[in-house]
């Protein structure tokens, strides 16, 4: 009952409540994998549908997001309970003209959080900036967030450009218009629907 008082006050846009009800979930030993997924992320599915639908704005989407991730502050340090040694190393990133960073975020904090070192780069980086990376940190993989159908070409630029580098960095990627087809169409190393997948696709392909 209570992942869905924090999945309303979401969508109520109240941050000190859902701060304050992901902390009381939290302590009470809730799984952080439900308070994330059904209470956190759930909302934000909703607001999108909301979106599309005309009935709520730009503005309300970013105080929605902008709440969403005071609960995701408080989750983080739960979903990244490091290890001492780092596995290998992970540059990640939203790609060029996509400013969506919640969801890479996530990744970001589950890789990290299954013991590898990452590299985040931010939103809107350019192919140049994702290779600069690789090289200079020696990246095992190459991790590639989009969450526009617009920027997904940006995905492809991206992957060719490591491969023109001559890179031996593999390439993941991921966001909700990204798919397994796109995904081999381009010549990525890999796709995940989700952060846990991520996290199991990283493994893989490092194993
Ligand atoms: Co925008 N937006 N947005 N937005 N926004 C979407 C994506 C949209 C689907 C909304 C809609 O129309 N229903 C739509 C895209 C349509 C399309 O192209 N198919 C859209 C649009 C159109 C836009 C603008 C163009 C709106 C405008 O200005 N007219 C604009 C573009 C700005 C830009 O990027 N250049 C825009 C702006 C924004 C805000 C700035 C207001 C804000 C972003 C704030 C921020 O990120 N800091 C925003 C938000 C919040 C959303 C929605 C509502 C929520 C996204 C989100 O954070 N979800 C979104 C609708 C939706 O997706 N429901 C929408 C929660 C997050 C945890 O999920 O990011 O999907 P997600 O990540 C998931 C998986 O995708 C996956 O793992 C995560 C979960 O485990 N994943 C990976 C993500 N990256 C991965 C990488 C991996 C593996 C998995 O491997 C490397």
């Amino acid at each position: 009952m209570a992942i869905q008082d924090i999945y309303n006050a979401v969508l109520a846009f109240d941050e000190g409540k859902v701060k304050q009800m992901t902390q009381a979930e939290v302590a009470a030993g809730t799984d952080v994998g439900a308070i994330l997924n059904q209470g956190l992320i759930g909302a934000m599915d909703t607001v999108g549908e909301r979106f599309s639908a005309g009935d709520l704005f730009v503005p309300e989407i970013l105080k929605a997001a902008q709440v969403m991730k005071a609960g995701l502050e408080i989750l983080k340090p739960l979903l990244s309970a490091g290890q001492a040694q780092a596995k290998g190393t992970v540059v990640i990133g939203t790609v060029k003209g996509d400013l969506h960073d919640i969801g890479k975020n996530l990744v970001s904090m589950m890789i990290g959080g299954a013991g590898f070192e990452v590299i985040d780069l931010g939103v809107d980086v350019a192919s140049e900036k994702f290779v600069q990376a690789a090289a200079e940190k020696k990246a095992d993989v190459i991790a590639l967030s989009a969450l526009l159908t617009t920027t997904m070409p940006a995905m492809q630029t991206t992957v060719t450009a490591i491969k023109e580098a001559g890179l031996s960095s593999r390439t993941i990627i991921g966001g909700a218009p990204v798919t397994q087809g796109f995904a081999d169409e381009i010549g990525a190393n890999g796709y995940s629907p989700d952060a846990p997948g991520a996290v199991k696709l990283v493994k893989k392909l490092m194993g």
